[in-house]
């Protein structure tokens, strides 16, 4: 049975990833902006929309013993808020779903071929986490995650790279495994080649500069632009310290807050909470609240595990 420290390791490896690195993020205005409004009244380092909407993945999934598309889009719409800075189309959709829209009636409303930006990617460790030793349920899960606000198959896919990811390293899955495990996700062309690169690289033991990464594996806001990145950071940096990936993602620039929020998952599902600093959680907005969602993702995980074995043994008679 899987620990539950890797489970609070990975929801608070992922909020610190995306706080502690949103003041990197996009050029001067943002970052800018993010010195007024980065911090809560009292003092703690706040989160952005990739946190908030993680929040709210672990807790529908939760409460819905599953991924119930109509309650998980009301709870997005819900957690909406302007100061956390979400995509301009993520923006529009949750607006029009909080006036009473179904979300499948406007999740084309920004962009007619879907959203391929990174907002699905961002969310999706919670799932990961839930379904981590049923990869078909998995699969389908991310697929209905994503698909309320990122309609377009490169963000869905971005999903599932960084849902397989977190699920392989929270199953302590070795280096070969996990790469020859995720290049199966990989469809489109942009998401196989970055791959490649990050294998070469990691197999090789190069360590290529941050604007380096940034320039082969991309830092953008698209998720072909940011997933790989992500993977490949989480896997350079898995055995060192949470602070040095984050000090490297941090000179990557670009959209720093979800490449340390997608690499934190990874890190955090397989270093656990014990590897994280303690200042640094307790710096954090709403610390116990998400370790309390991983909690209880761990916590169902085991209920369901308890019943399948008994459902098991009554059909074998004992
Ligand atoms: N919004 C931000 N950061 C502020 C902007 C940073 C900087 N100026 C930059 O652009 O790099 N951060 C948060 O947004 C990202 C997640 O966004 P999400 O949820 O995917 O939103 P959205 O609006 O769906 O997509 C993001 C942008 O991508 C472009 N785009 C997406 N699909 C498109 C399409 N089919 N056609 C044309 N453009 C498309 C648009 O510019 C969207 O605004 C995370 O970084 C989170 O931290
Ligand atoms: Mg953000
Ligand atoms: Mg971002």
């Amino acid at each position: 049975m899987i620990n539950k420290k890797f489970f609070t390791g990975c929801l608070l490896a992922s909020a610190l990833g995306d706080a502690l690195c949103a003041p990197y993020e996009g050029g001067w205005q943002e970052r800018l902006v993010w010195r007024i409004i980065g911090h809560t009244f009292f003092g703690k380092k706040r989160y952005t929309d990739d946190t908030q909407m993680t929040m709210d993945v672990a807790q529908s999934l939760c409460t819905q013993n599953g991924i119930n598309q109509e309650h998980l889009a009301k709870t997005f719409a819900a957690g909406y808020k302007w100061s956390r800075g979400y995509g301009a189309g993520a923006a529009k959709m949750l607006k029009k779903i909080r006036r009473g829209a179904a979300w499948h009636s406007v999740n084309r409303a920004a962009y007619p071929d879907g959203s391929y930006g990174n907002g699905a990617a961002m969310r999706v460790s919670p799932v990961a986490l839930y379904f981590h030793d049923k990869p078909e349920k998995r699969k389908t899960a991310v697929q209905n995650v994503s698909e309320i606000t990122h309609a377009n198959p490169l963000a869905i896919e971005g999903a599932q790279l960084i849902a397989a990811a977190t699920s392989f390293a929270l199953s302590q899955m070795n280096f070969a495994q996990f790469h020859s495990s995720l290049a199966d996700h990989a469809r489109a062309e942009p998401y196989q080649k970055r791959l490649q690169t990050c294998r070469i690289w990691l197999k090789a033991g190069e360590q290529p500069e941050s604007t380096t990464v940034a320039r082969e594996l991309g830092n953008g806001i698209a998720a072909v632009d940011s997933c790989v990145t992500a993977i490949y950071i989480a896997c350079r940096f898995i055995n060192q310290p949470f602070a040095d990936m984050l000090r490297f993602i941090q000179g990557c620039s670009g959209d720093t807050d979800t490449i340390g929020a997608m690499a934190g998952a990874i890190w955090g599902a397989r270093n656990g909470i014990s590897r994280l600093n303690k200042a640094d959680i307790n710096s954090l907005e709403s610390a116990e609240k998400i370790e309390q969602l991983a909690e209880d993702i761990y916590d169902s995980h085991c209920i369901r595990t308890a019943r399948r074995a008994k459902k098991q043994s009554s059909r074998n008679g004992c």
